[in-house]
């Protein structure tokens, strides 16, 4: 079985609930240069990948089981997976921010994000027609420099949005990382990862 996780804060906080489950990698994927890493369960291997290539794996099988942000699942179209577990891990919460309330004027509002596609559809849901401008990062600074009106962007302990003079204003999702499974491995490796899903969910409670 091959196991996708997201590099970065979501590995950090899934090393330790796949070591309860028996899964340690034979070296650190911090400091290892092999992008395919065995395990201590001879039977399992970890890849280690960019975040948003973590659903992309599991729906063509690359991978058998991946872990993944719950922000970056709702932001990738495709349903080539089932998401059984809530492994609460990396939580945070996806929401709308600014400098304060804009005087509507007659131009579109505009909403600089990473997530265009959550964003798109949370507006539509509302009612309410905007420009998404497509961020890949320091989503802060937009609204600071006239890029944007707004963000849309992942808040943990809001220090980064009030160190900018940013505030909350809408709660969009709460956001954590899921285990997902590829549907054909779920029929084929039925056994195994039914297991795994059992022991990683003894694990998050
Ligand atoms: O670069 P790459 O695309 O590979 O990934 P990345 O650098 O975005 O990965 P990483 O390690 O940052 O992890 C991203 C994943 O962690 C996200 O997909 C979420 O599922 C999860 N996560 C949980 C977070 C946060 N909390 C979080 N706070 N990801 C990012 N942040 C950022 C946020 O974007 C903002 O800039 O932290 C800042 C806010 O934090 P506070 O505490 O100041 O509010
Ligand atoms: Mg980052």
């Amino acid at each position: 079985m091959v196991i996708a996780v997201s590099k970065g804060r979501i590995l950090q906080e899934a090393l330790p609930l796949l070591a309860i489950a028996g899964i340690v990698p034979h070296e650190d994927p911090d400091e290892s240069r092999k992008l395919i890493l065995e395990t201590s369960d001879g039977k399992t291997k970890l890849v280690v990948i960019r975040a948003a290539d973590v659903p992309t794996f599991v729906e063509y099988g690359a991978a058998d089981v991946g872990i993944a942000g719950k922000d970056v699942l709702l932001e990738y179209e495709g349903d080539g997976f089932y998401e059984p577990l809530d492994l609460k891990i990396a939580a945070c919460r996806l929401v709308l921010a600014g400098r304060g309330q804009v005087e509507n004027d007659s131009r579109r509002l505009r909403v600089a994000t990473k997530y265009a596609t959550t964003t798109r559809r949370y507006f539509a849901q509302k009612g309410v027609q905007i420009e998404v401008v497509k961020l890949y990062g320091s989503m802060e600074l937009a609204p600071l420099v006239g890029l944007a009106d707004y963000i849309v962007d992942l808040v943990d302990t809001g220090n980064t949005l009030k160190a900018n003079g940013l505030v909350m204003m809408e709660h969009i999702a709460d956001i954590s990382s899921r285990l997902i499974v590829n549907k054909a491995s779920m029929k084929i490796k039925h056994n195994q990862i039914t297991d795994l899903i059992g022991r990683l969910a003894a694990v998050t409670g």
